[in-house]
């Protein structure tokens, strides 16, 4: 990636190298987070990345209790916390308030980025309407991340629409009468958001096991004007059932097995990244029970759960007319 993001905010230029991101921390100690908690690496890398004129909002989940105990919390730029659904009404309302402000001569005309976050549970299911809301005021500019730990994981563990086909969770736990509860494909947000909102110039899927590439997507989100939408996945230890210290590789899995594909779709244009891209090039995946037997939430899977599992993620690369994108059949073409 060479391009300056030029837009209607500021100008981020891409990180070039690890050793050019930025010393400066603005999410630092004091938070409660599990150890090896992904989604406290994406807070801090998504703040780092759009740097000290930043103010984020947050719906509560995880990311919101564990990081805000009393009279403590990690975050050194201006936070705010918001509804469990709401993210995306205080991304709006702060981006149209703050521009009010400065046009009506009360604060000082600058760029300020607005960024709300979200879990899947606040995102991919309760927040699902206000997101979309956003998504379609192309005047104001704010970005959405929802980091998805694929469960409701602060309230422990239940069932979210995003949460993977037959995992272990509260809501679904496996049983001698049925031993997959949870039978319903994960649903494919950020797809799903780049298809229905034309007003939206930038969605794109990240994963924190790729930190520049992950920063990078988040400057370029910020820098192109609009409302803008980023996903995150992130292995969670404590919902996912592993050790910590395994994060970092399953969030590698994730992308190599081609259970989470890398992409981004600006302006309407499509683009894989990363080992994604290779995937998309004709680089063979990993087998996905590589992933999925390190993780103690699928220990009940038979051979057989992980070959469907594996045929659904071939399905989405060899058959979908975009993989991970666009999940439509072309007429006339056998399935
Ligand atoms: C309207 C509403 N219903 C239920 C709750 C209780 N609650 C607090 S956090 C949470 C889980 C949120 O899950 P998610 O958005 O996936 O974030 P995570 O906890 O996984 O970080 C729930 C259900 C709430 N705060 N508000
Ligand atoms: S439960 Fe998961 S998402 Fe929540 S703090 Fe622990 S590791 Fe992070």
């Amino acid at each position: 990636m060479t391009e300056t993001f030029t837009n209607a905010t500021q100008i981020l230029e891409p990180f070039r190298g690890v050793k050019k991101v930025t010393l400066e921390e603005y999410f630092t100690s004091g938070h409660r987070t599990c150890q090896g908690c992904e989604s406290a690496l994406v807070m801090k890398l998504m703040v780092k990345a759009a740097g000290p004129r930043t103010i984020v909002l947050g719906a509560t989940g995880c990311m919101y209790v564990a990081n805000t105990t009393y009279y403590t919390t990690p975050w050194v730029v201006p936070w705010m916390h918001t509804q469990l659904g709401s993210s995306g009404s205080a991304a709006l309302g702060t981006a149209a308030g703050l521009k009010a402000l400065m046009k009506k001569g009360k604060m000082k005309a600058e760029p300020i980025n607005v960024i709300a976050f979200c879990g899947d549970g606040g995102g991919a299911d309760m927040g699902l309407g206000a997101i979309s809301a956003t998504l379609t005021h192309k005047e104001y500019n704010s970005l959405i991340l929802m980091y998805d730990n694929e469960s409701y994981a602060n309230t422990d563990i239940q069932a979210s629409g995003s949460t993977p086909y037959g995992a272990n969770t509260t809501f679904s736990p496996p049983g001698s009468v049925k031993r997959l509860m949870h039978t319903r494909w994960k649903k494919n947000m950020a797809g799903m958001l780049a298809a229905g909102h034309p007003e939206c110039r930038y969605v794109a899927t990240v994963d924190a096991s790729y930190a520049v590439e992950m920063m990078n997507k988040v400057r370029k989100a910020l820098s192109i004007g609009g409302p803008t939408f980023i996903h995150s996945l992130d292995p969670c230890p404590k919902g996912w059932d592993y050790d910590p210290m395994l994060s970092h590789e399953l969030g590698e899995l994730a992308v190599e097995t081609g259970v989470f594909p890398l992409y981004e779709v600006e302006d309407g244009v499509v683009r894989h990244y990363g080992k994604s891209k290779a995937i998309a090039e004709g680089r063979p995946r990993k087998p996905v029970r590589e992933y999925l037997l390190k993780q103690g939430r699928f220990a009940h899977f038979l051979e057989e759960d992980i070959e469907y599992f594996q045929a659904k993620v071939d399905e989405m690369w060899n058959k979908w007319e975009i993989p991970g994108v666009i999940p439509f059949w072309k007429e006339g073409r056998p399935r």
